[in-house]
């Protein structure tokens, strides 16, 4: 099995020269927990060259996504401040491989959350929700993973814009039914409601304070968490226009 150095670095390679490589599992075994380890060297990376931890994503939330990418099991990654984008500028298509742009739903926490947690106690520490998109860029040759890859590669985490609300949940109606409208130069590409990331998004998020109280974390306050996509992702084609419609949240439209 590689070390997790070694993995962090190859991965951390594959950022600075935007050359994709094969995934690990090609070649070797890896298991989920030393893919952990990788990925966290590889955000003490990031803020050792000046970043801050701004949140947290899940992925693979949705059966849309599972089924695409051929994982069946949700996983998480570490938000920085370097990858935060502004939807007011062209976004930077010089930084990544092969992007692609996904709708969210995310949660700015407005009190620290320890698992294991309910919907509830989700609910409980949401300061309020916004509409997000999402880049991904795997660092693997034409985003081909198993779990343990992804999770290693920081869940192909590279950037986010964040919608213009932040609404309370109080505020929503069931966020099970948060419609969803994804539309590229116009046309309607895919559509969903919130029930499908994990049946409704804070389970999402009730899953992630689980999975990180088992390493002794939790989620900050403060932090923004990525409930993970509702829809497939599309391609970041150089010219396209992406927007994301956001029943409450507003709309997100992004130009590559
Ligand atoms: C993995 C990341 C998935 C999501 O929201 O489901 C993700 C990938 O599809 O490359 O961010
Ligand atoms: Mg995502």
């Amino acid at each position: 099995m590689p070390e997790p150095r070694t993995i962090a670095d190859a991965l951390g390679d594959a950022v600075a020269r935007r050359a994709a490589i094969t995934r690990f599992t090609a070649d070797a075994e890896l298991d989920v927990e030393t893919a952990y380890d990788a990925q966290w060297l590889g955000i003490q990376d990031r803020l050792a060259a000046g970043e801050q931890l701004s949140g947290l994503k899940l992925g693979l939330t949705s059966r849309a996504k599972q089924v695409t990418m051929g994982v069946d099991d949700p996983l998480y990654g570490w938000l920085t401040s370097g990858m935060l984008l502004d939807a007011a500028d062209p976004l930077p298509l010089d930084r990544w491989i092969h992007p692609r742009v996904e709708p969210e739903i995310a949660f700015v926490m407005g009190a620290e959350l320890t698992g294991p947690a309910s919907i509830a106690d989700v609910l409980a520490a949401t300061a309020g929700v916004t509409a997000a998109l999402e880049v991904i860029d795997s660092r693997y040759a034409d985003f081909s993973f198993r779990l343990p890859d992804v999770v290693a590669d920081n869940a192909s985490a590279a950037g986010y814009v964040v919608g213009p609300r932040l609404r309370p949940v109080a505020e929503l109606e069931d966020l099970r039914l948060l419609g969803c409208v994804l539309r590229r130069d116009g046309e309607v590409v895919h559509t969903a409601a919130g029930a499908a990331v994990m049946g409704h998004p804070a389970a999402a998020v009730a899953w992630l304070a689980g999975r990180l109280a088992a390493s002794g974390r939790s989620i900050p306050a403060g932090a923004i968490v990525l409930s993970g996509a509702l829809t497939d992702a599309v391609p970041l084609a150089p010219g396209a226009t992406v927007t994301a419609e956001l029943e409450g949240l507003g709309t997100i439209e992004v130009r590559a």
